[in-house]
């Protein structure tokens, strides 16, 4: 069958995220003997509904296949939903392609029904894509219904069904990134060439999603001889400026992630890696000199609090000690290091929201140290489906029985004293450059005029490492909070309010 794949996903900046697991899908389906062809809106621009056209008409497929990342922002201070340019995409698909359309991808996964009922599409296909996705095709050449297919999600007259998915082995072809985008925009404006090493996150965090819906929670480690072999081959077809691991957790499981690194450092070749979600332990002078010498100069961390007792609430593993102890260890190195902190779960209260503020201001700020650390505090935690902390939302008021998945549904412990909360956030900032907030991230609006300057002067990747010196720009300069939300307690407030919450923090206000 001739098979058409669309990245929806049309957020080019600083971050930009090639679709790995479409090309992990276009892979799989190829070899499975389809003919296949990928089509990248990312930079397609406003032009995207031509492109997409022309697409079809050339090609003439007979599925075409979505891949749905990002269902918004994730930011309470500046939400934004992807869904209805998600929409769009399909709408303009409808109007020249009448046969299946399947949608994929983690913004899929996350909540299936709704997914599929918004956009209307034929088919939804939740966590991993390949094996279901090419047992879809088999079955719709076949004429079947694809119903118990493991993974499959569809509608049975006005029911959705799906069956659960069956998460099997990490094994398969590899996805070939550079084969079906083109790698070069995502270059240009800071983004890295993506390697996943394994599927599935052990840990247990109670607002996560990781090991639900998008990988579940057993380990599939891939080979890291094979995982080596395929960043070797990108390096010698692609030149990637940067690679970057997309895993859950990069360092857990410890051994799998030290394997990797040994790898890369035996063979004969130089690379420049980074990863996001390190988890604090085993963050040591050791394994960090070890990333070193892989090529890591950079990663993201995910304490996401420096209080034990929030630490605790979030089921997150570890303690205040590892987060110090971490930082402790990359405050020794020249790394570049981007902390996120999540302000607000179940028993945040104005104390423990001063103490990871404290650890930033003790432990991540220049002063001197080779390192350069970025520290990020978000406020307000998202609500996912079949989380823990959509069962503690329910009990205390923040959302209800009728409460849509698809809305950016948020939690904030109602032990928070929010203005003074908002102050101590900006009090921070407004003396430790490293800090950033929230609503700073509204800054990617300018990521190509940032990009074609950093270029231009030769600045070092990820682009990110330079927030700390901008930052310090707009402190001396006075610029530094004169965009930000005036009301950022009223956006917050705002928020709670549209999903149906009338609890403490906003009558507050009222009174
Ligand atoms: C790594 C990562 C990042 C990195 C990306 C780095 C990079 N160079 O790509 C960074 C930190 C930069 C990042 C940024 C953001 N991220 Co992020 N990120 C992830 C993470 C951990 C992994 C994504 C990934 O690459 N997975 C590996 C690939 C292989 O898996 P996959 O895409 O899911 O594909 C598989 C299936 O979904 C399926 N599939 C995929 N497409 C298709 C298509 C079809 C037709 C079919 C059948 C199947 C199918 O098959 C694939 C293979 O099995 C996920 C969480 C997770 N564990 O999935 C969050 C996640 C995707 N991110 C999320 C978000 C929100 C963001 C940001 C918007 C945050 C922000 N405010 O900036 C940005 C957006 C960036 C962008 N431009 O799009 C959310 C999205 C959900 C939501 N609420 O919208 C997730 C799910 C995390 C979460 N909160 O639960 N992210």
């Amino acid at each position: 069958m001739r098979i058409l794949l669309v990245n929806t996903n049309r957020k080019p900046d600083l971050l930009a995220a090639p679709p790995l697991g479409l090309c992990y899908v276009a892979s799989a389906t190829e070899a499975a003997g389809h003919e296949v062809k990928v089509v990248d809106l990312c930079f397609a621009g406003s032009n995207y509904k031509e492109s997409l056209r022309n697409a079809i008409q050339s090609f003439n497929p007979e599925v075409i296949g979505l891949s749905i990342r990002n269902i918004d922002n994730v930011n309470i201070l500046h939400p934004v939903s992807y869904l209805p340019e998600v929409l769009e995409v399909t709408e303009t698909i409808r109007r020249c392609f009448s046969s299946p359309i399947v949608v994929g991808g983690s913004g899929a996964s996350l909540m299936p029904e709704s997914v599929l009922k918004m956009l209307q599409a034929d088919f939804i296909v939740v966590s991993d894509g390949e094996s279901c996705f090419v047992e879809l095709l088999r079955s719709l050449e076949r004429g079947e219904s694809p119903e118990a297919i493991p993974g499959v999600g569809m509608m049975l007259g006005d029911k959705f069904h799906i069956t659960e998915p069956v998460l099997g082995e990490f094994k398969g072809p590899a996805p070939d990134l550079g084969r079906w985008i083109d790698t070069k925009p995502y270059n240009r404006i800071g983004g890295s060439y993506n390697i996943q090493s394994k599927r599935g996150c052990r840990q247990k965090c109670i607002y996560c999603t990781y090991n639900q819906s998008l990988e579940g929670n057993k380990l599939r480690l891939r080979s890291p001889v094979e995982v080596v072999d395929e960043i070797e081959e990108a390096l010698t077809k692609y030149r990637p400026k940067i690679f970057e691991f997309v895993d859950s957790v990069f360092n857990d499981p410890l051994e799998h992630s030290l394997q990797i690194l040994e790898e890369i450092v035996r063979r004969p070749w130089k690379a420049e890696f980074t990863s996001m979600g390190m988890h604090p332990r085993n963050l040591d002078k050791q394994y960090l000199n070890l990333m070193w010498r892989a090529g890591f100069r950079s990663f993201m961390i995910t304490p996401e609090s420096a209080s034990d007792k929030m630490l605790r609430n979030y089921r997150k593993g570890f303690g205040k000690d590892d987060v110090v102890r971490a930082a402790q260890a990359v405050n020794r190195t020249s790394f570049a290091a981007w902390w996120f902190f999540m302000i607000g779960g179940p028993g945040e209260n104005n104390d423990t929201l001063q103490e990871s503020l404290d650890f930033a201001l003790k432990y991540l700020r220049k002063d001197r140290r080779p390192v350069t650390n970025v520290a990020h505090f978000f406020i307000g935690v998202r609500i996912y489906p079949a989380t823990k902390l959509w069962e503690i939302a329910f009990e205390e008021g923040f959302i209800d029985t009728n409460a849509d998945p698809l809305k950016s549904l948020w939690y904030l412990s109602e032990d928070l004293d929010l203005d003074r909360a908002v102050n101590q956030m900006t009090e921070a900032a407004s003396i430790c450059s490293e800090i950033y907030l929230g609503f700073d991230e509204n800054i990617l609006v300018f990521s190509r005029a940032a990009a074609l300057f950093f270029k231009i002067f030769n600045f070092s990747r990820p682009y990110w490492r330079h927030f700390p010196a901008a930052n310090r720009l707009g402190l001396m300069t006075g610029l530094r909070f004169m965009y930000r939300p005036p009301d950022m307690s009223g956006l917050i407030r705002d928020c709670l309010r549209r999903q149906g919450y009338v609890g403490r923090l906003i009558q507050e206000t009222v009174t």
